[in-house]
């Protein structure tokens, strides 16, 4: 039989994404139920109650039904899609009623007994899941992964120097909007030229963001932790271990958030055990699972951001050598955040888990 998959967090930015991967990949899904978590009307009704909508996936309109125990009756996967604290209740739930839960929120991702994995850099660790779940890695670390565990398991690597240009649609739908207002509030102006110009205009509709995001770049993404450093920059520190298996790799982050609205960008400095060459990282990154190498700045071939936008692989390009440590590599990596950052990260896993439930499963 094939197995049951449940999508909890259906009707949001990623969910919604989700259902579009589900529907374009190779069909082993029996059942597809469709879940999320009823939420109040707002005032201004632009929060509709998710339950009871139709959404379409494999060219069929499925009712999304309302977050319970009962909702996970017969599923065998579960991927969810939800914030932190949904998924800290209910994916102990669904994993207690057999399903194999793909969580993509940061509840479990550090947890030592849930996997944290990339199936093209780790994928033997999925599975071990002592609590039944398996974690899908925050959008950003997901973002360049790929890449670096590629040039990793050639040349060994010994430290990370990181700085993203991470999309609004990171912070989902309200992100968007957010950038999409404010670019309207700006567009046709001579904004952008006098000190606070650009924040008068953006007045209160700030959205997720601490300061204007049309025409800026803002160092900030996360919440503030201990001594400056900022939630988004430590998860890529500790996720990048976890996945790597290199638990005192050295990593450094600094997070930027860009007027882009889909795609995390990465300026990458990585040092390795061996000395690199460019000839060598290109054949490295040419051959591997995942990647696109697109590096040839005399055709101004690199990749950015609203060329790579609806696209599966992580692409790499500005490759050198560091010119002060031949052991060091500098990349410019973009992935689309929503993707493999996210949605299409966590159909791999389940396909992982699926095609692991079918060689259990008795032979005739
Ligand atoms: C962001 N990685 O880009 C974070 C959360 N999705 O905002």
């Amino acid at each position: 039989a094939r197995p049951q998959l449940a999508v909890v967090g259906a009707t949001g930015t990623v969910g919604g994404v989700l259902l579009g991967i589900l529907s374009e990949r190779a069909d082993i899904w029996g059942e597809i139920r469709l879940i999320d978590s009823p939420q109040p009307r707002s005032g201004r009704g632009d929060h509709p109650d998710p339950v009871g909508r139709k959404l379409t996936v494999r060219g069929a309109e499925v009712e999304v039904v309302a977050l319970s125990e009962e909702a996970f009756d017969g599923i065998d996967v579960a991927m969810f899609d939800v914030p932190d604290e949904v998924s800290a209740r209910w994916a102990p739930v669904a994993a207690a009623k057999g399903a194999v839960v793909v969580d993509n929120s940061g509840a479990f991702r550090m947890d030592p007994d849930v996997p944290l994995v990339v199936p093209e850099v780790n994928a033997h660790t999925a599975r071990v899941r002592p609590r039944g779940i398996i974690a899908n890695p925050n959008c950003t670390t997901l973002s360049m992964i790929v890449a670096l565990g590629a040039l990793h398991a050639e040349y060994g690597l010994s430290e990370l120097i990181v700085s993203s240009y991470q999309a609004v649609s990171g912070e989902g739908k309200a992100g968007i909007d957010t950038l999409r207002g404010q670019l309207s509030a700006v567009s046709g102006t001579e904004l952008g030229t006098t000190p606070g110009d650009v924040r008068r205009a953006a007045g209160d509709a700030l959205g997720p963001f601490p300061a204007p995001i049309a025409l800026n770049v803002v160092p900030w993404a996360g919440s503030l932790q201990e001594d400056g450093w900022s939630s988004e920059e430590l998860t890529i520190r500790n996720e990048s271990r976890k996945i790597l298996g290199l638990p005192d790799l050295p990593v450094t982050a600094t997070c930027v958030r860009v007027p882009v609205i889909t795609t995390h960008s990465l300026s990458v400095h990585a040092r390795f055990e061996n000395e690199v060459t460019v000839g060598g990282a290109h054949e490295i990154l040419a051959a591997a699972p995942g990647v696109v190498l697109c590096d040839d700045p005399a055709e101004d071939e690199y990749p950015t951001p609203s060329d790579v936008v609806g696209t599966d692989p992580t692409w790499v390009g500005r490759v050198r050598r560091s010119l002060d440590d031949p052991r060091a590599l500098e990349l410019f990596v973009c992935g689309d955040n929503l993707r493999k950052g996210a949605a299409l990260n966590t159909a791999q896993l389940g396909e992982l888990v699926a095609a692991e439930l079918r060689g259990r499963e008795p032979r005739r």
